[in-house]
């Protein structure tokens, strides 16, 4: 074991937060400040502070699990579990046919297991079936970066160019919450005269640090970009120069922004018209802007066109591809950016290729040693394979996700998920979804593996081992490597995480995602690499890691135009030919075949489910500071639960005085998915018509139970976002005593005062 200070990652969000681990005698692990790393300069939320607390014994499982004759989850031998998951398998497979195997991944998992898992899928398993909790989070962003850029990468500029813009407008993002570390670079702009605007449905406490927040309707975010457009274009601020030279399309849309006057915004999304003129006036003034949205517009069923309304904005006002300026979305899981690139996505292969392209099919053939053709085709999306399991799916091998909690219409795919033949989960501590499995596989966790994960800046990092894991865990990558030898692949599933990654390297060779040119050396030495980062081979020298012919495949994207001017006296860099990877995209022309940006027609349309007599109030959900997703780890440690310890109700006074509701007063919420009860926090921060809840627990209060699986048509992410309800005042006789306390709500806010203040402070002291 190590007793010196190892540097390495935060395992929860997508800043990826750098942080120093140090072992301790009696066996704990001191987390400390590690102020080498850009994004965050040693600041840290409390739950990254709190992050070891998950390594402990007594939370996590420490033997695999397998439910016996009686239907009781019993500790096993890591030979039996294994064994008894090849030989479900199997036997699904050899019953209904390879499809009828799924597997389902998260964007928590580092680019080595995502990587693997993908492979797994179609090379062992040969199914199609495979896909991950990252279509709940960034798939509209990246649908709609894809149409417009050619390129999905959630922001095309680091976040230390955010200070330096004229203004930027953060678009359902509460990151004070949700990247507190992060804030820094949003107070820094004001500081340099910059101007934030926040749209968001309630007055977070990133809308507090706003100088303009404007409050739409849940749902309307596309109807509001189309009305800023609209007055771009009437007030003759379109940048002419621009929308010649660098883009196409724009005569559709700029026909279809037309037709959202002002005045019909102003109705569908409840901001008014001189709050439009004045978002345009601060938007377009300034020499640089920025749109940053995250998952309020985009987890909705037009998210895709949401978004594409917000780069059209973008493109008109000639921002993308110019200096501190252009469109980004906010990506959300640790490595909710390379969770998406290398192949767990149901139409992926590595390097961000397409399933369904012939050379890309052929390339990665070729790195797996495999014929093209044994590779399925693309499969179905996170939703809709939850919803087919126990029909066409009968057996599910699950790794990082608690889709019982978080899944859209959850008491349904709680369902559904029971009506399985067969699942196996992977995980670190039993989480609701682990606790209805066949067996259960205990992992590794973060600090105690090595792997990369790439940031919501494209930052590829290096994760070290820091700690050694307790007896009786194995990695992820293991037990990959340990299935596939059962089921009769030997060869081609390192446990080995740089081995994995030297061969991802060459599977991404050539694609949008290029990593070829990073190096475990390299990332260690440099603090992480922008991609794409191709190797001297691909960028025209020789190296090792590309194409045995040396071809490059996908050339779409124009790889010499995307790179940022190259420093050649970069000491630390390996070769002097290593590419310097590409921390700014797009600047001289877009990753489409003409270098053109594309305008998308979009129109406003109403939210799947719009408020109606039975169910008049929208619901919208989202997250709070001390609780991460699921809350499968987070609920497991005491300061956390301690600050938000439940799941609760935001609603306006005057919606709460309707009911007959006060503060901490169980309140039912029912949508046409089911009920659920938590307690009211009532607050003037949110719309009159609308009410909040986190979705971090399970239960009475899951919020999930009450959400719509409407699907947005390109992306397939479901509508988290906006579904109606009616709200029942509850009799606190009729609750169950330890779900709803008033005292515990006050404790709650009392403890959740004093932790947010101990951030701002470790904020306050690390920013000097
Ligand atoms: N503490 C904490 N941090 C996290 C996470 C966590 O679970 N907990 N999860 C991580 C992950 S995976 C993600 S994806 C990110 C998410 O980060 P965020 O996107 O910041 O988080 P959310 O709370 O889901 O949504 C942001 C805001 O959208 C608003 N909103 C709701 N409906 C609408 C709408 O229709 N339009 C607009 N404009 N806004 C709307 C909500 O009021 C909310 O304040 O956070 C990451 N960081
Ligand atoms: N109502 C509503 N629902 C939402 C959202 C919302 O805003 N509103 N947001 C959606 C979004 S953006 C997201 S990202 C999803 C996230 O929701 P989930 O997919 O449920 O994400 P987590 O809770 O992070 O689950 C990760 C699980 O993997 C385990 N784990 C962590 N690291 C590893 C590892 O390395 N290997 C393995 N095998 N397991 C690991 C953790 O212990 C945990 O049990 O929720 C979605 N659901
Ligand atoms: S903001 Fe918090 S959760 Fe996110 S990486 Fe940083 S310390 Fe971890
Ligand atoms: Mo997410």
């Amino acid at each position: 074991m190590q007793n010196t200070a190892t540097p390495t990652h935060c395992p929860y969000c997508a800043l990826q937060c750098g942080m120093n681990l140090t072992p301790t005698p009696d066996g704990t692990v001191e987390v400390s400040e590690r102020a080498d790393f850009p994004v965050n300069r040693g600041a840290l939320c409390g739950k990254g502070r709190t992050a070891p607390a998950v390594l402990a014994r007594n939370v996590r499982l420490t033997s695999p699990l397998v439910r016996d004759a009686g239907g009781t989850l019993v500790p096993a031998s890591w030979d039996e579990a294994l064994d008894r998951i090849a030989a479900e398998l199997s036997r699904t497979r050899a019953e209904h046919g390879p499809d009828a195997v799924g597997v389902f991944g998260g964007g928590g998992l580092t680019n080595e297991k995502a990587y693997t898992l993908g492979k797994f899928a179609r090379v062992v398993l040969g199914t199609s079936q495979i896909d991950y909790n990252g279509r709940f989070c960034m798939s509209s962003a990246a649908a709609a970066g894809i149409k417009a850029f050619g390129l999905d990468r959630g922001l095309p500029f680091p976040l230390e160019d955010i200070p330096k813009s004229g203004c930027v407008i953060l678009v359902g993002s509460n990151l004070a919450e949700t990247m507190p570390p992060s804030l820094r670079f949003f107070t820094e702009l004001k500081e340099n005269g910059g101007t934030l605007i926040v749209i968001d449905p309630r007055r977070t406490r990133t809308a507090e640090q706003a100088d303009l927040h404007l409050a739409p309707r849940p749902g309307t975010d596309l109807a509001l970009a189309l009305g800023l457009l609209h007055l771009v274009i009437a007030e003759g601020r379109v940048d002419e120069e621009y929308v010649r030279e660098r883009t196409a399309g724009w005569e559709d849309a700029r026909a279809a922004a037309m037709a959202h006057w002002p005045e019909y915004v102003e109705r569908i999304t409840g901001v008014s018209v001189p709050q439009l003129r004045e978002t345009v006036r601060l938007f377009c003034e300034p020499e640089s802007a920025m749109v940053l949205t995250a998952r309020g517009p985009e987890q909705q069923s037009k998210g895709t066109d949401t978004v594409g309304a917000w780069i059209n904005l973008c493109l008109a006002t000639g921002r993308p591809g110019r200096p501190l300026s252009g469109y980004g979305c906010l990506t959300g899981q640790g490595n909710g950016q390379g969770g998406r690139e290398h192949g767990q996505k149901a139409d992926q292969l590595p390097g961000y290729r397409k399933l369904d392209d012939p050379a890309a099919r052929r390339h990665v053939a070729e790195v797996w040693g495999v014929d093209p053709d044994s590779l399925p085709g693309p499969g179905r999306s996170a939703y809709e394979l939850l919803d087919a399991l126990g029909t066409d799916i009968r057996s599910l091998l699950l790794m990082a996700s608690n889709p019982v909690v978080s899944a859209p219409r959850a008491a349904h795919i709680e369902e559904r998920i029971k009506s399985l033949d067969f699942l196996a989960v992977c995980d670190v501590v039993l989480s609701e979804t682990a606790a209805l499995a066949d067996v259960v596989l205990p992992v590794t966790q973060w600090a105690e593996e090595t792997g990369t994960t790439t940031n919501l800046e494209g930052r590829v990092l290096l994760r070290r081992r820091a700690v050694t894991p307790p007896e009786g865990v194995r990695s992820d990558l293991e037990v990959m490597h340990e299935l596939a030898a059962r089921l009769g692949v030997e060869k081609g599933f390192p446990t080995d995480p740089e081995e994995v990654f030297e061969e991802l390297r060459r599977a991404s060779a050539g694609g949008p995602a290029d990593y070829s040119g990073i190096t475990y050396r390299r990332l260690a030495e440099e603090n992480g690499v922008f991609w794409p980062c191709p190797s001297p081979a691909e960028a025209g020298g020789p190296g090792e890691g590309a194409r045995p012919d040396g071809q490059l495949e996908v050339v779409d994207m124009g790889e010499d135009a995307l790179l940022d001017a190259p420093l050649p006296d970069d000491p630390a860099r390996e070769t002097p030919t290593a590419h310097p990877g590409t921390p700014r995209l797009f600047l001289d022309r877009f990753a489409t075949p003409d270098g053109r940006a594309r305008f998308v027609p979009v129109s406003h349309r109403a939210t799947a489910e719009e408020p109606d007599d039975e169910y008049p109030v929208l619901l919208t959900t989202g997250r709070v500071v001390a609780q991460y997703q699921s809350g499968a780890q987070t609920r497991r440690v005491a300061e956390l639960n301690a600050a938000a310890p439940g799941p609760f109700v935001e609603i306006h006074p005057r919606l709460a005085a309707r009911l007959g509701v006060a503060e901490g007063d169980p309140v039912a919420v029912v949508s046409r998915r089911g009920r659920a009860v938590a307690p009211a926090r009532i607050t003037n921060a949110i719309r009159p018509d609308t009410v909040f809840m986190p979705f971090h627990w399970p239960g009475e209060g899951r919020a999930n139970t009450l959400t719509n699986p409407a699907l947005d048509p390109t992306s397939r992410m479901p509508e988290f976002k906006a579904c109606a309800v009616r709200l029942e005042a509850v009799a606190r006789e009729a609750v169950a005593e330890e779900s709803i306390a008033e005292e515990t709500v006050a404790e709650e806010t009392a403890v959740r005062e004093t932790v947010e203040r101990e951030t701002v402070e470790r904020e306050a002291v690390s920013a000097r």
